[in-house]
């Protein structure tokens, strides 16, 4: 078993919303990808949270493309491989209930509609429920998206209404700081993390931009893991921007270390999830 007092890093590398010609250092190709993934995993990031990017760039949930990708984060490390089925706020409800089809060890499932930036993340009930009993089917583990309060209480709806996911235990990320979701503040974590349901078994935060070390802070206060990354976080403090993924990955262990609470390895991360 994992330490009690270790810590779940995850690292989002990539995202759906930032473009490659903004920002040339988001690894958007399959090698940029796996050597992104390759010292991340050296730096103490356990699970990879995937968005897959087409030849051009741009987002895709290409079912080839996603299999490529899991196949080679599969032989190149040991980290739980997370395939997002949110996708980017453009693709098509079934394109996105698809990505199951690439199995991959986990993927995420965000528990309602939120707006997004100037957009709208669009996630209905009876697609939540439709992504629940496939990853179930799948023997895929979800991890469960909590951008604002009210999601944690679809949460409450869906495990009561469908049951444990697949493997038995149940790990949520809060999303904090998106326009349009919760702020990412202290408070807000301390209530987010109250209103979790009772068969949560593990949590992480994520804070947006500005918002990624208080969050991170309150997370390690809380005994919260950590999601760190491109694909929500671009600076790493005011003017200065990430060069790579690694430098993420390696303040969070840097912060999680300082509390006590070191990063955990792949093997653990799998444990504590109950992936394959
Ligand atoms: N790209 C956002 C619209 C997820 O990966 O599941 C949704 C997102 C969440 O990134
Ligand atoms: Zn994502």
């Amino acid at each position: 078993m994992p330490a009690a007092g270790q810590t779940l890093i995850t690292v989002a590398t990539t995202g759906a919303e930032t473009s490659k010609s903004d920002v040339p250092a988001l690894p958007t190709t399959l090698e940029e990808l796996v050597e992104t993934a390759v010292r991340c995993e050296a730096a103490g990031a356990a699970v990879i949270h995937v968005h897959v990017r087409d030849h051009e760039h741009a987002p895709t949930l290409d079912l080839a493309r996603l299999r490529d990708t899991v196949d080679a984060l599969r032989s190149e490390t040991s980290m739980v491989v997370q395939l997002s089925t949110g996708g980017s706020v453009h693709d098509p409800l079934e394109n996105r209930l698809r990505v199951l089809q690439a199995a991959p060890d986990s993927c995420s499932l965000t528990m309602g509609t939120l707006n997004f930036g100037d957009d709208v993340f669009s996630n209905p009930w009876p697609f939540i429920v439709d992504l629940y009993r496939r990853s179930q089917e799948a023997e895929v583990v979800p991890e469960f998206e909590l951008f604002d309060l009210g999601q944690g209480a679809s949460l409450h709806r869906l495990l009561a209404a469908e049951g444990l996911p697949y493997g038995g235990t149940v790990h949520c990320d809060l999303v904090m700081g998106v326009p349009g979701g919760m702020p990412g503040t202290a408070d807000t974590l301390v209530a987010a993390v109250r209103a979790l349901p009772e068969q949560v078994t593990s949590w992480s935060a994520t804070g947006i931009g500005r918002a990624a070390l208080p969050v991170a802070l309150a997370a390690l206060s809380c005994g919260g893991h950590l999601r760190v990354g491109m694909e929500d976080t671009l600076t790493l403090a005011r003017g200065v921007p990430v060069a790579h993924n690694v430098e993420l990955v390696e303040r969070a262990g840097a912060l999680a270390t300082l509390a006590q609470r070191p990063p955990m390895s792949a093997a653990d991360a799998r444990v504590l999830l109950n992936t394959r």
